[in-house]
C-alpha cells in the first residue's frame, strides 16, 4: 500500500513487492557487461521496498547495485510502471531497452509502455555513490541508503488516462472558488471523449479532444466547505476520469481547504496564528532504514501527538506519501525539505547539480501539493548562505517554489555564532523566504543561550516570524547522570525544556521541531565522528524508547 487510500479504482494494479533478483557492482561493470540484456544468473535475492544497507551482508555498500523482477501481463496495452523512490540515481531497462534515468531518491518518476501480454523484465540500477556532484554531498548527517526503498506499482491504463489532478483554490469564508487541472496523457490517437471530476458532492463532465501527449482540462468549482486546521483536518475526495467504458480511467486524490499566510510575527492557518510545535524526523529505523512500514508511521505520529506536538519537519527529504496522507488525516503540519544539506557555491557550480535541485524541488512540488498538511517548502539546509553564488541559487529555487505553488517558502539557516564569526545579518538567501528557519545549538556545539540567538536573528530581520528548526542535544538512551552531564538523558531533558520555554515566551518565534525525533543512523564520514555512528539527539531512541527529554517535553506540552 503506497497510499493510505485507494487512487483508483479502475486500473489494474500490481505493487512489486518482495524478492528481486539483486547484485551489488562495486567495479560497475554491469553496463559494460549488459546485466540489463543478461543479468547474471549467480545472485542474491533482496526485498523490494527496503535500502540494502540494513542487511548485514551490504551494511555499508555505497555503489552501484542491479535489480532485476519479472512481470506477468495477462492482456496487451498501455502500462504504466511506477517507482515511487530509488535511492538515488537510478537507470531502467525494460526488456532489454533502456527507458528511464532519474536522479533523486526521494521523489517518484514513472515509464509508461505500450506492452504485450505475457511475461516482461525489468531491470534497475540503483546508485547512492556521494561525490563531488551527489545529492546529499558526502558526509551529510545520516545514512545514504541505497537501493529501491519504495514501492514500484505497475499499472494497467488505458490509451488516454489520467497522469496528474492538481487543485488549486482560494477561499472565503465557507466558500472555495476552486480549479481542478486535470493532465490527461494519450498514448493512442487523438479522439473526442468524456473528462469529468467529481469533488466534495459535485460533479462537472464535458468532452474534450484529447490528442497524442498531454492535455490540460480545467473545471471551475464554487464549493461550500469545512476547512481543514490542525484540530479538525476535514479532507475531500477528488475524483477525476477520462473516457468510457473499457476505455474509462480513474485517478482519486484527497483535498483538504485551508489557508496559510505569514506576517512579521506569526504564520497563520485560516488567518488564525498556529504556534509549530514539534520534531525533525528522518525516515529511519535500525531494520527498515528509510522504508517504513505504516504501522511505523503511525507508531510515531503517535508518540508525536501524545507530546502535544502538532508538526513535522522531513528533515532533510521529501517523506514518503503515505505519510503525508497520514500527517493529512491527523492534522499535523509539514515543512518539506530537498536534501541539499551544507552546500557551498563551488558544488552548486559544479556540472549538473543546480539542475538536479531544480528537478528535485519541482517533483517535491508536483507531488506533494495537494496535501493540505504541507504548510511550506523548505529550499535548503544550512548552506554557505553568506555567499552571493548560494544566494543566488536560493533566489532560482525561491521563484521555481513560488511559480508551481502558492504556499510560503522557507529555508534552515545557521548563520550564528556566539563569538560573532558569523551574523544572521550576513545571511544573503534569508531575504527570498517567507519565514526564517533557524538552526542553533548553543549549550551544544558552543557556549551561549537561546535568549541570544533569538534576539539577534530579530535585529537583523525585524520582518519575519522565526521558527527554531533545529535545536538539541545528544542523550545516549539509558545513560544517567546525577549532575546531569552531556550525553545523559537528564542533560537534553533540561536543555529541550530551557529552550522550548524561551521560545514560547517570544512572540515573533512561531514554533520550533526539536532536533531530532529519534536516534538515527549517521554517516562513518560526517566530520563529527559521531558516538555509535548515531546521531543520539532522538528524544526517543532508534527503537522509538522514550527518553527522559520525551517525557519532560510532554510534561511541558501538555500539562
Ligand atoms: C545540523 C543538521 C542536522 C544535524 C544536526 C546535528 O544542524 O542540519 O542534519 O546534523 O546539525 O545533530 O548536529
Amino acid at each position: 500500500m503506497h497510499r493510505l487510500f485507494n487512487p483508483s479504482t479502475t486500473r489494474r494494479r500490481r505493487i512489486l513487492d518482495g524478492p528481486w533478483d539483486f547484485l551489488t557492482d562495486p567495479e560497475d561493470d554491469g553496463r559494460d557487461a549488459g546485466y540489463y540484456e543478461t543479468f547474471p544468473d549467480e545472485t542474491d535475492r533482496f526485498d523490494v521496498p527496503a535500502p540494502w544497507n540494513v542487511d548485514p551482508d551490504y551494511y555499508e555498500y555505497e555503489g552501484p547495485a542491479w535489480y532485476r523482477r519479472r512481470f506477468e501481463l495477462p492482456q496487451s496495452g498501455t502500462t504504466r510502471i511506477a517507482f515511487e523512490g530509488v535511492c538515488h540515481d537510478a537507470t531502467v531497462w525494460l526488456d532489454g531497452e533502456h527507458v528511464a534515468d532519474h536522479y533523486c531518491g526521494h521523489t517518484p518518476f514513472e515509464v509508461v509502455a505500450d506492452l504485450a501480454a505475457g511475461e516482461h523484465e525489468l531491470v534497475v540500477r540503483a546508485d547512492n555513490t556521494r561525490d563531488e556532484r551527489s545529492i546529499p554531498k558526502p558526509g551529510a548527517d545520516w545514512r545514504p541508503y541505497g537501493g529501491i526503498t519504495r514501492e514500484v506499482v505497475v499499472e494497467s491504463v488505458p490509451a488516454a488516462f489520467v497522469d496528474d489532478v492538481a487543485v488549486d483554490y482560494e477561499l472565503d469564508g465557507d466558500r472555495a472558488d476552486a480549479t481542478v487541472t486535470v493532465a490527461i496523457r494519450n498514448e493512442g490517437e487523438s479522439r473526442e471523449t468524456d473528462v469529468s471530476v467529481a469533488i466534495g458532492d459535485r460533479t462537472s463532465t464535458r468532452a474534450h479532444t484529447v490528442d497524442p501527449g498531454r492535455t490540460e482540462v480545467e473545471f471551475e468549482f464554487d464549493l461550500s466547505v469545512d476547512r481543514w486546521s490542525p484540530a479538525d483536518p476535514t479532507l475531500y475526495d477528488v475524483v477525476a476520469e477520462v473516457g468510457e467504458g473499457d476505455r474509462r480511467d480513474e485517478r482519486r486524490e484527497k483535498v483538504g481547504f485551508r489557508s496559510v499566510a505569514v506576517t512579521d510575527t506569526a504564520i497563520l492557518v485560516n488567518g488564525e496564528p498556529v504556534e509549530i510545535m514539534g520534531v525533525n524526523r528522518h525516515e529511519d529505523h535500525p531494520e527498515w532504514g528509510h522504508a517504513q512500514p505504516l504501522r511505523l508511521q503511525e507508531l510515531d505520529l503517535g508518540l508525536i501527538e501524545d507530546a502535544g506536538m502538532n508538526a513535522i519537519r522531513t528533515a532533510h527529504y521529501p517523506n514518503h506519501p503515505r505519510f503525508l496522507d497520514l500527517c493529512d488525516r491527523r492534522g499535523i503540519l509539514v515543512l518539506e525539505e530537498i536534501p541539499l544539506w551544507q552546500f557551498d557555491t563551488e558544488r552548486f557550480e559544479r556540472e549538473s547539480v543546480l539542475d538536479r535541485a531544480k528537478t528535485m524541488l519541482a517533483e517535491m512540488i508536483e507531488r506533494d501539493r495537494t496535501h493540505p498538511s504541507v504548510l511550506a517548502w523548505s529550499l535548503t539546509n544550512e548552506c554557505e548562505n553568506q555567499e552571493q553564488g548560494v544566494a543566488d541559487v536560493t533566489a532560482k529555487l525561491a521563484a521555481l517554489a513560488r511559480e508551481r505553488d502558492d504556499r510560503p517558502v522557507t529555508l534552515a539557516s545557521n548563520r550564528y555564532h556566539p563569538n560573532g564569526q558569523k551574523r544572521w545579518g550576513d545571511d544573503r538567501c534569508l531575504p527570498h523566504v517567507d519565514f526564517i528557519c533557524a538552526n542553533a545549538y548553543p549549550g551544544w556545539y558552543e557556549p551561549g543561550d537561546y535568549a541570544n540567538v533569538v534576539a539577534t536573528i530579530r535585529e537583523d530581520f525585524p520582518e519575519k516570524p522565526i521558527v527554531f528548526t533545529e535545536f538539541g542535544a545528544g542523550a545516549v538512551y539509558g545513560e544517567h547522570t546525577r549532575e546531569a552531564q552531556k550525553w545523559s538523558e537528564e542533560y537534553q531533558a533540561s536543555f529541550l525544556v530551557d529552550a522550548i520555554e524561551t521560545f514560547r515566551e517570544t512572540d515573533y518565534v512561531a514554533g520550533f521541531t526539536i532536533w531530532q525525533f529519534c536516534d538515527t543512523r549517521t554517516d562513518s564520514r560526517n566530520f563529527l565522528k559521531r558516538p555509535k555512528v548515531k546521531n543520539n539527539k532522538g528524544i526517543v531512541d532508534e527503537y522509538r524508547r522514550p527518553k527522559e527529554g520525551y517525557h519532560r517535553v510532554v510534561d511541558l506540552l501538555t500539562d
